[in-house]
């Protein structure tokens, strides 16, 4: 099964749109996003990167993107050059938060969910290439596992910096798995993986009852998954081409969702 990518017109989802998320789990989108505004959020999020091109958990955060540049900050010798780092952090966690926040995919979700969205937490995945965290490759998991909201009220969306495929680090998709709801899962590291670990919650679903499928996707495009739909990735084995996403994700508004020591999510307003 091929993967099918709609190109919207005037960013307005049709009822084709709307039927194919309810009856495979997701939707990938192009168009979206210009890629100048897909560079400038690379750009701005690549200088918070550290030697091994960890995970960034909610960028969009000035207080969770210094404390994972720490290292970074310890290391500028003098005064006003720690100063314009800080300075920086802010600008870059209130863009993050801008995109967060974005009225088009507020459009996008509400419509989807026929609910009134709030935001939850954001997330940069690097997986660039020859890094030391390259190769994490996911095991099959439900990002709800996480967040564990009731019925299908939580959202994944990923804008995708590179053009991926399988040997860069694409994800794979389970459609028509997020029927199936939340399933039990095994615990497992995610932000926390070495980078000999396989990050995700272990699903029970038996995947070989679905088609999987490969996101492979072009720089720019933007999915959004049910956050029941059963996905992985593949490691980044490319010697040439990395593998940046964001991810931003979303609840529908009111209803409970768990917090989660690490990624601490909490209700933002769009
Ligand atoms: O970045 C990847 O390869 C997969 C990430 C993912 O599935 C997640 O963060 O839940
Ligand atoms: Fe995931």
């Amino acid at each position: 099964m091929k993967i099918k990518i709609f190109k919207l017109k005037k960013h307005k989802l049709e009822k084709d749109h709307l039927n194919f998320y309810k009856d495979n789990g997701y939707l990938v989108l192009r168009g979206v996003f210009k890629k100048k505004e897909v560079n400038y959020l690379n750009k701005k999020i690549s200088f918070f990167s550290d030697e091994g091109w960890h995970n960034i958990m909610n960028p969009d955060r000035k207080e969770f993107l210094i404390a994972q540049t720490l290292s970074k900050i310890g290391k500028i010798k003098n005064l006003q050059d720690k100063i314009k780092f800080l300075k920086k952090a802010e600008e870059t966690s209130i863009i993050y938060r801008e995109y967060l926040k974005d009225k088009r995919v507020k459009k996008l979700l509400e419509r989807i969910t026929k609910n009134k969205m709030v935001g939850l937490m954001t997330h940069v995945i690097f997986k660039h290439a020859r890094s030391k965290y390259s190769k994490l490759s996911w095991a099959p998991h439900q990002d709800n596992s996480y967040a564990k909201m009731k019925g299908h009220s939580y959202i994944t969306t990923n804008l995708f910096i590179h053009k991926s495929n399988k040997k860069n680090g694409c994800l794979y998709l389970f459609p028509g798995s997020h029927k199936k709801g939340l399933l039990k899962f095994k615990k497992y590291f995610s932000y926390h993986a070495n980078e000999n670990q396989k990050p995700g919650n272990r699903t029970k679903l038996n995947t070989n009852n679905f088609k999987k499928i490969d996101l492979k996707i072009n720089s720019g495009d933007y999915l959004i998954m049910n956050g029941n739909l059963v996905h992985g990735s593949y490691p980044n084995l490319s010697k040439k081409y990395s593998r940046h996403l964001i991810s931003f994700n979303y609840g529908i508004k009111g209803k409970k969702f768990f917090s989660g020591d690490t990624a601490q999510r909490r209700s933002i307003q769009l």
